[in-house]
């Protein structure tokens, strides 16, 4: 007899402790030896996720509970990362929808409720962080239960189970306060509610590829869950591609997943998840079927991207001193390259050959994607995020969002004026009367661009905030653009403490004494809106006399530190971020101060307002 399979994808909003309830799980099957040491989130593999405490990839992994096994799989929360989790859910036939008991269901809970809604799977609710002293899960209950039925869901869907979990000690309870001390109450949970995989294993052969992974011993896997029939290890099958034409192909290596590692397996049934190695080209979508008698599956759709980048080679002064690969060459094989994991964006030409057009999902991530690329060798420049504006019958709209907005009583009026400001509607305002707010705004995307920035700033550290795609409206017009300007270099040379004195009450400064700098490039942020042209390498003139201003001790305010996510967001549309190995810079397009225009939107609105 076969082994009883789950197949089960956890998803929830951003931070709300997926991967960490996937140790406990982990942890409590028994996959590890008793004394093994484990790292926390030990799913979250990769270096940017580590660094950044955040899941960016979904990853699968599978235990055994008595006698079935789990397929699980990790999925992110942040809404950036969306595409992968739409993937994920092709996978499985249920899923874990974690609620933070304190938080409640956020946008992205939304996001992926309605996703796996859609997608007719059942889902188990898990209230977890029970452990959290401000925690009010009867109070998040209730609000689960609108959401659901805000999403239409059918009676069915609403008869969901419930658990309360503390991920961090591994322990569900069905009732809180009961006496469970371990998360056996979840695993038997998944065995009875969630649906065994449909499908038979004798049946014509149907597999579907959702994912890739890479392992140093197998090179490229192509992660796929079988349908129907059964894959065998050796046998020739055909490879039915995106755009319709078969490609046999023969079977060489089949894994199948355990704990954090892979089994090396003869065959895989319908119903389980498979890791298939060694096949040339495969892509996310495609699906696996019979080479006689071809019956592909749909391939994958999954929600268009709203945000655009350019990213151009570096044509700084500075260019090739600090990056392995720097022409346009490197740069669209690295794009295509990334095309190929990485469904949710999309990659186009532009009018001329070093610069490319990168649409994805959000700020995050196109980040991360550029972060990645400076770690691997990569030099770039990448201009100011655009939302993607569609015309539909000479009709122009724009990708609107819902913003919620948790911030301290006080900032109310400020939040709401900046808002305001970006073109934001407020839909509803919740006092849970624990001196903090909870807003809801309706707001076009381009409104977000720069946001959190800006709001961090105003609100002195202290507004959550989080944003989810609603659908597409009315291009809403122009929009306030960044305030300020921007204070840039006006020669090549080395900062000097002396001249960066005398310039930093002008603003802040993003450069420190000491940094080489080239003509154009921006030293810091105008208090002012007009762009400043500062030498930021002027030394102090020696004299012979004695004067006490000239002995004056230099004191400097340390220059704000500009992340990659910092300067994305910072950035005009006169203007570049230059990325290397080594250096994150903010330049103006037009290095040359005699040649720079003033800033593009002082010369558009001058326009607009003479016509
Ligand atoms: N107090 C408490 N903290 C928890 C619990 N579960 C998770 N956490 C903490 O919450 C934070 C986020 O946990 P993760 O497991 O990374 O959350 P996630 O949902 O995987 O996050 P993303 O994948 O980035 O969406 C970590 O600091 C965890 O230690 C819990 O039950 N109680
Ligand atoms: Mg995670």
């Amino acid at each position: 007899m076969t082994t009883p399979v789950r197949n089960i994808a956890i998803i929830a909003h951003v931070d709300h402790g997926k991967t960490t309830l996937v140790d406990a799980m982990l942890r409590q099957s028994g996959i590890f030896r008793e004394n093994q040491e484990l790292i926390t989130r030990v799913m979250d593999s990769n270096d940017l996720e580590r660094e950044r405490g955040i899941t960016i990839l979904a990853k699968n992994t599978a235990i055994t509970y008595q006698d079935t096994k789990i397929n699980i799989v990790d999925t992110p929360g942040h809404s950036d990362f969306g595409g992968e989790v739409e993937r994920a859910l092709r996978m499985v036939d249920g899923v874990l929808v974690l609620v933070d008991a304190s938080e409640g269901p956020l946008p992205q809970t939304r996001y992926v409720l309605q996703k796996a809604l859609a997608a007719k799977l059942q889902p188990i609710m898990v209230l977890n962080k029970i452990d959290r002293p401000d925690a009010r899960p009867a109070a998040v209950l209730d609000e689960i239960y609108d959401l659901f039925i805000d999403l239409d869901a059918t009676e069915d869907q609403l008869d969901f189970p419930v658990l309360y979990t503390n991920a961090k000690t591994g322990v569900a309870h069905r009732k809180i306060g009961d006496d469970s001390t371990t998360l056996q109450p979840l695993f038997e949970q998944i065995v009875a509610s969630i649906p065994p995989p449909a499908g038979d294993p004798k049946g014509i052969l149907q597999i579907q590829v959702t994912n890739l992974d890479y392992s140093d011993f197998l090179g490229r896997l192509a992660i796929a869950r079988v349908f129907q029939g059964t894959l065998k290890r050796g046998t020739e099958v055909a490879i039915s591609k995106l755009d319709g034409t078969i490609q046999p192909t023969k079977i060489t290596k089949l894994f199948t997943f355990r704990g954090l590692e892979r089994d090396e397996a003869e065959q895989v049934e319908a119903g389980d998840i498979v890791a298939i190695a060694g096949v040339e080209g495969i892509q996310i979508g495609e699906s696996i079927t019979d080479l006689a008698n071809p019956a592909p599956l749909e391939p994958l759709v999954i929600d268009e991207p709203t945000l655009t980048m350019v990213f151009t080679i570096n044509t700084s002064p500075f260019a090739g001193r600090e990056g392995q690969f720097v022409t346009s060459r490197d740069l669209r094989a690295r794009l295509e390259k990334e095309l190929l994991t990485n469904v949710s964006l999309r990659v186009e030409d532009t009018g001329t050959m070093d610069a490319f057009r990168v649409l994805g999902r959000g700020e995050l991530q196109l980040a991360i994607l550029i972060e990645t690329m400076r770690r691997e060798g990569y030099e770039l420049m990448v201009g100011k995020p655009e939302i993607v504006v569609r015309t539909e019958n000479g009709r122009r709209t724009e990708p609107l969002e819902l913003l919620i907005v948790d911030c301290p009583e006080s900032f109310i009026g400020i939040v709401m004026e900046l808002l305001g400001s970006r073109r934001g509607e407020m839909k509803k305002m919740v006092n849970h009367h624990s001196g903090r707010v909870r807003m809801e705004f309706s707001i076009p995307s381009r409104g977000l661009i720069g946001l959190r920035s800006q709001l961090l700033t105003d609100t002195r550290g202290t507004a959550l905030i989080h944003s989810l795609l609603e659908g597409w409206t009315d291009y809403a017009g122009d929009m306030a653009m960044r305030p300020t300007g921007a204070l840039v270099c006006d020669r090549a040379g080395v900062s000097v403490a002396y001249a960066i004195w005398g310039i930093q009450e002008r603003g802040e400064m993003f450069v420190g004494p000491g940094i080489e700098v080239y003509e154009g490039m921006i030293a810091g942020e105008n208090a002012r809106e007009d762009d400043m042209n500062v030498n930021i390498t002027k030394e102090k003139k020696q004299t012979n006399m004695r004067s006490s201003s000239a002995d004056e001790a230099i004191r400097l305010i340390p220059p704000r530190d500009m992340t990659l996510e910092k300067a994305i967001e910072f950035i005009a549309d006169d203007e570049y971020v230059e990325v290397t190995p080594k250096s994150i810079r903010l330049r103006k397009k037009v290095l040359d101060a005699k040649k720079r225009p003033k800033r593009w939107q002082e010369i558009r609105a001058s326009v607009d307002a003479s016509s």
